[in-house]
């Protein structure tokens, strides 16, 4: 059916005299065109979504060692150490013992990311205060520990609930949420600013969580990127699991951030 012959019906109230109303039925904004098509705004936000997206996990094979990801093959990941798979918010998700298991991903060019990012994923924790420096879920770092672009940890210092986002070996931003072992939440971080002004905002669930501006550590340089251990480094190992995660390299809106919780609901 053409869109301009729906049966949109506009019901006017033309005339009431106490005992009898008049109803006039009217179809006339139809048969002049005006059509409600206008896209919604959920459906401009899962547009926007696919905007500066420079990586994308979805943990959704089936077997095999490889997490493959969706926008650059050179992406792919190597499950090592023992990572196991396992169901997840989205589809299946992988499972990291807190030993020796990890994504291996390595240096990619297209994760060479200096400036304005964002990274979110499902993340679940088995254990959020394991240790006096934390667990790294993600992130940047040479093999002697030395820190690169952009990590995301749990569990650092005083922080023992928190998330802790670093970049190049310095805790810049803190969640004011707490997590709690044995639940799922949706995590991440968005980036902006210049050498010497930097911004972060840590998301939990949907909501900022932590803001902290006119950072003046830069970034550091690009480095070995792994899931489940921070990047070449044999240590601070993650036990938990992690699913859907995606990289961006910009920025995403509030809305942005609130539209990405709803590919779970929606799958
Ligand atoms: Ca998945």
């Amino acid at each position: 059916m053409h869109p301009l012959f729906l049966p949109r019906t506009l019901l006017i109230k033309a005339h009431s005299n106490g005992s009898t109303s008049w109803w006039l039925a009217l179809s006339l904004i139809t048969a002049m065109g005006f059509t409600s098509s206008h896209p919604t705004k959920a459906s401009d936000t899962g547009d926007s979504l696919r905007h500066g997206l420079v990586a994308h996990w979805t943990f959704d094979e089936s077997e095999g060692s490889e997490i493959k990801d969706r926008i650059h093959a050179a992406q792919t990941g190597s499950l090592e150490g023992g990572t196991t798979r396992t169901d997840g918010p989205v589809g299946r998700a992988v499972s990291f013992d807190g030993q020796q298991s990890r994504v291996w991903v390595g240096s990619p060019q297209t994760l060479d990311l200096p400036a304005d990012m964002s990274a979110f994923a499902w993340i679940r924790c088995a254990n959020v205060a394991a240790g006096e420096y934390g667990q790294c879920i993600y992130g940047q770092t040479g093999p002697g520990g030395n820190g690169g672009q952009y990590e995301l940890c749990v569990g650092r210092g005083k922080n023992l609930h928190e998330v802790t986002v670093l970049w190049h070996d310095v805790d810049v931003c803190v969640s004011n949420a707490k997590l709690k072992s044995g639940e799922w939440y949706h995590i991440g971080f968005t980036r902006t600013g210049h050498p010497g002004n930097w911004n972060c905002t840590i998301y939990v669930d949907g909501m900022a969580s932590g803001v902290a501006n006119n950072i003046v550590t830069d970034v550091g340089p690009a480095l070995p990127f792994a899931m489940g251990r921070p990047g070449a480094y044999d240590g601070l190992y993650f036990q938990g699991e992690l699913d859907d995660f995606r990289i961006y390299d910009r920025a995403l809106t509030p809305a942005e951030v609130k539209a990405l919780i709803q590919v779970r609901l929606t799958r």
